[in-house]
């Protein structure tokens, strides 16, 4: 088991304008209000709260096709990007507060371009109750919150928001978590560029266990990166209810800590994302709490020392 204190670096990244509804902006300071950084620190861990980033202006931009705020999200991009990379790079274990899941379009793409330069694949676990694989050519919303796995493994379709000739992600070096809802013509995408997706069925059937133990071991085979992102909706809604998206049916209460405890043990984890947590729709905290007690099992909370 591999227990080793991390240097643990907290960015706020209240963007709001790639989620539907208004109120992911106030997810950093709930967490924070939540005692997230404290959390991290009695286990051992040394912790810097960055506090929270500003988006870079962009402008002059054209993306055929549906995505709103397109130019704020690009800016947020830009900022993500090279604060992801710049905490790698300082040897840090980057935590990005959000904010909706846009902000994984620049964490992510970040933690590929430090990866490719270390000459190690990056595997991403994504933690959702939706695949997020649409491009502004299918998106049926248009909120670019649902795009960001498409757009870090080189989707075509939202050029300029960062150079395209950077890293990009292996689809089948990612593993979506918890699925269940995906739109009709993401369905198709994931499938053809071999993403590889356990819905909610699938873990029912395999189990928490057997699932994120291939995932791991495959993590571990090939020396990757993990980068973890954590939709705070792959939970159920009735133990989440403050997200903007909930859907019913999904990951409980322990097979959610047994995710955490098992990407503890392994110590694979290289930076992380929580995302869509929405303060507004929360029900006296009690999501931001839940994510808190999450993330202490991620970084090595245990009930029995093994
Ligand atoms: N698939 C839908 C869309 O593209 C919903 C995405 N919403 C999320 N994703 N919360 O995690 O608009
Ligand atoms: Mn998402
Ligand atoms: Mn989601
Ligand atoms: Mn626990």
């Amino acid at each position: 088991l591999d227990r080793l204190p991390r240097n643990i670096a907290l960015f706020g990244a209240p963007v709001q304008e790639g989620a539907g509804k208004l109120g992911c902006k106030m997810g950093p300071d709930a967490l924070r209000v939540a005692d997230l950084p404290k959390e991290l620190a009695s286990l051992g861990h040394a912790v810097t709260d960055h506090g929270d980033l500003t988006p870079e202006p962009a402008t002059g931009l054209t993306i055929p096709g549906a995505a709103l705020n397109a130019e704020i999200i690009t800016g947020w991009t830009r900022t993500l990007d090279k604060a992801a990379y710049g905490a790698l790079a300082a040897g840090q274990l980057p935590i990005f507060l959000g904010g909706d899941h846009s902000l994984s379009m620049g964490s992510v793409s970040g933690a590929a371009r430090f990866a490719a330069e270390a000459g190690r694949p990056l595997h991403v676990l994504w933690l959702d109750a939706h695949s997020d694989f649409n491009t502004p050519l299918t998106s049926p919303s248009g909120n670019m919150h649902g795009m960001p796995v498409a757009f870090f493994c080189g989707r075509p379709g939202m050029d300029g928001i960062l150079p395209n000739d950077r890293p990009l992600v292996r689809p089948q070096d990612v593993s979506i978590y918890g699925a269940r809802s995906i739109d009709h013509d993401e369905r198709r995408a994931l499938r053809e560029a071999g993403v590889n997706v356990f819905d909610m069925r699938v873990i029912d059937e395999r189990g928490t266990g057997s699932i994120m133990r291939d995932i791991l071991d495959r993590v571990e085979a090939e020396n990757a990166m993990l980068h973890v992102s954590f939709d705070v909706d792959f939970l159920d809604p009735d133990l989440a209810p403050g997200v903007g998206t909930a859907v019913r049916g999904g990951v409980t209460y322990r097979e959610a800590h047994l995710v955490m405890e098992m990407l503890a043990d392994r110590g694979v984890t290289t930076s992380l994302d929580l995302v869509e947590l929405n303060p507004f729709l929360d029900d006296r905290g009690k999501s931001a709490l839940l994510v808190v007690e999450l993330i202490a099992s991620l970084f090595g909370r245990q009930v029995f020392e093994r």
